[in-house]
């Protein structure tokens, strides 16, 4: 009898910043999730989908687990977070940054993982130094706390023990009738999704303190011209007047640069040229504002 087909969810979780964007875009082989070096850049859950031999992996990136939140957003986000483990996933990869633990971190997670799906505790940023004593601890107290079903130390980075992250992950995968997605296929989400991602990966590369943070894109217009470049018009919003004199910049500057860059990224991502208009708005603090969340896609 030929062995079953496989197939099922796997949710990427941590706190902000533990590298969950840059292990999907490593298990997918490609770029798909946005990252930064600064916390709280994902906002959305994001499919990514790996075909292989008799299986599909259908891995998901979340937004950083908030221990605290201070706006509508950051609920949202931590709403997102939970919800995408505890609801949608067959196993759960948790993603520990050793330098970077806390109490407060193993609490919330051991409470939301511990009657879920099977968790793979995946220690991240091996790369870089730190005391081995540190990570025993962790280990340990995650350990006591998750009961995870395997312990790997991986660089996402690096892409050092993602391969075996991988296999571990298609051995818990529930038995299914058939693929989940189209075989072949890379995400759920259209086109125009991730040229919004992209301008937001530029705006946390380009302007630094709250800038980020304050920014929410849209894509009003995205128009594919047959032997022409996509057309494109972004608008980016922001809290307040002096946020959108920053996105502008002196003559527009800084408005010219984010969108060069936003633009080349995008054509990147889409394989084909594309010309990018940017627009800045103010929405008064937006962030705690729900229909202003619900208008941005940002509510779970
Ligand atoms: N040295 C090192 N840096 C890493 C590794 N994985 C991720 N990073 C860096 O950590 C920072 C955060 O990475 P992201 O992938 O955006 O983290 P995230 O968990 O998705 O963050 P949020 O979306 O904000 O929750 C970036 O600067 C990454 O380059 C790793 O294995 N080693
Ligand atoms: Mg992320």
């Amino acid at each position: 009898m030929e062995a079953a087909f496989k197939a099922g969810f796997v949710a990427i979780v941590g706190r902000p910043n533990a590298g969950k964007s840059t292990l999907i875009n490593a298990l997918l082989k490609q770029k798909l999730s946005i990252v930064s070096s600064k916390p709280q850049t994902t906002r959305h859950k994001i499919l990514g989908i790996v075909d292989g031999d008799g299986w599909q992996l259908c891995l998901l990136d979340t937004p950083g687990l908030l221990t605290e939140t201070h706006d509508d957003l950051q609920k949202a986000l931590r709403t997102t977070a939970k919800r995408t483990a505890h609801d949608d996933a067959d196993a759960v990869i948790l993603l520990v940054e050793p330098a970077h633990p806390d109490e407060k971190t193993l609490l919330e997670f051991s409470s939301l993982l511990r009657s879920g799906p099977p968790v793979i505790l995946a220690l991240n940023k091996i790369d870089l130094p730190a005391s081995p004593g540190k990570h025993d601890a962790i280990v340990k107290a995650f350990e006591d706390a998750i009961k995870p079903a395997a312990v790997v130390r991986i660089s996402a980075l690096k892409k050092t023990g993602v391969d075996e992250l991988l296999s571990r992950l298609v051995a818990l995968l529930p038995d299914s009738p058939e693929p989940l997605y189209e075989q072949g296929r890379l995400s759920d989400r259209w086109e125009r999704f991730f040229a919004a991602e992209l301008i937001r990966e530029q705006v946390f590369e380009l302007f630094g303190e709250e800038i980020p943070h304050a920014t929410a894109v849209v894509i009003e217009d995205f128009r594919e011209k047959p032997g022409k470049p996509d057309d494109i018009s972004a608008l980016l919003y922001v809290e307040r007047d002096g946020q959108k004199g920053i996105l502008v910049g002196n003559k527009g500057k800084a408005l010219a640069e984010l969108r060069d860059r936003s633009r080349q990224a995008i054509e990147e991502f889409l394989g084909r040229r594309a010309d990018l208009q940017l627009w800045v708005k103010v929405r008064k603090n937006w962030r705690k504002d729900p229909a202003a969340l619900k208008e941005f896609g940002y509510q779970p």
